[in-house]
């Protein structure tokens, strides 16, 4: 039986990574298979968002470099009190793309610390599999918690490059630490990937709109999870000008639940 029939269930009870299974556990406890991708610009926004969202929501997904006023203390410490409070993970899309010590630094270092915080992080492979070497020492010298890496192998955006053999390789750079690396950033299940249970995570899914004017472009929620997605990540239908996340949040769970639910049957 093929991964994308299996139940988020069964597929946490044999999978190689702990913040995998994980993740399949939650999605399954709590109904939802939506990532909720907080693109603000203040703490007081990210927190008071995650709090009313938190519920309905598997992963909420990062990019902490944009919030204006970040500290460990007053942005992180809450976060992480989120996060249990509501049981889900942490995703900083950092998307690593340098050399393997420089990676290990910038993940564990500077004034994010990324490494203590987040439960899963991504990179592209255009450095090669160094990168994935250097991010795992990063992970293991900073803390005991499980740490997991998803490798972008394809990108939403009109005219990426990722595509075709440069796909085809970022899966073989995963293989090569599939305990660390868990899945991948990608628009559907990939060809590549064989019968090997690698969870696919993707951005670009909209219900209302086809894109942004800056290269962005939206699939539908059916769309992806007919074609192997396990994870919707949603940023601007839940949050954008005018819109209700409480509302578009449910909207978007029910959506994905109903979409896997049709996938399994
Ligand atoms: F890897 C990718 C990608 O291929 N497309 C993306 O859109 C990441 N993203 C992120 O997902 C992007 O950086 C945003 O944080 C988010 C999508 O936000 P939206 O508001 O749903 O368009």
């Amino acid at each position: 039986m093929s991964n994308t029939t299996l139940s988020y269930e069964a597929r946490a009870a044999k999978h190689p990574s702990a913040v995998a299974s994980k993740l399949l556990k939650l999605m399954a406890e709590k109904k939802t298979n939506l990532c909720a991708s907080l693109d603000v610009r203040t703490t007081k926004e990210f927190l008071d968002l995650l709090e009313k969202v938190g519920p309905y929501i598997a992963v909420v997904k990062s990019h902490i470099d944009i919030i204006d006023d970040f500290t460990y203390e007053g942005t992180i410490v809450p976060l992480l009190a989120l996060a249990k409070k509501h049981n889900f993970l942490i995703f900083e899309d950092r998307k690593f793309a340098d050399i393997g010590s420089t990676v290990k630094a910038q993940y564990s270092g500077g004034v994010y610390k990324i490494a203590k915080w987040s439960d899963i992080t991504n990179a592209h492979s255009v450095p090669g599999a160094g990168i994935v070497n250097g991010l795992e020492e990063a992970a293991k010298e900073t803390t005991s918690e499980e740490r997991g890496l998803l490798m972008l192998a394809e990108l939403s955006t009109k005219g990426s490059l990722a595509t075709g053999e440069y796909t085809a390789k970022t899966v073989e750079i995963a293989r090569q630490n599939s305990q660390f690396v868990f899945g991948f950033i990608a628009q559907s299940r990939m060809p590549e990937q064989g019968d090997e249970d690698w969870l696919i995570l993707t951005p670009g899914v909209g219900l209302d709109d086809k894109g942004d004017g800056l290269g962005q472009q939206y699939r539908t929620v059916d769309q992806v999870v007919s074609t192997g997605t396990d994870v919707i990540i949603v940023g601007r239908g839940l949050f954008g000008k005018g819109r209700d996340p409480v509302a578009e949040s449910k909207r978007y769970r029910d959506a994905g639940w109903a979409a896997y639910e049709k996938r399994l049957a």
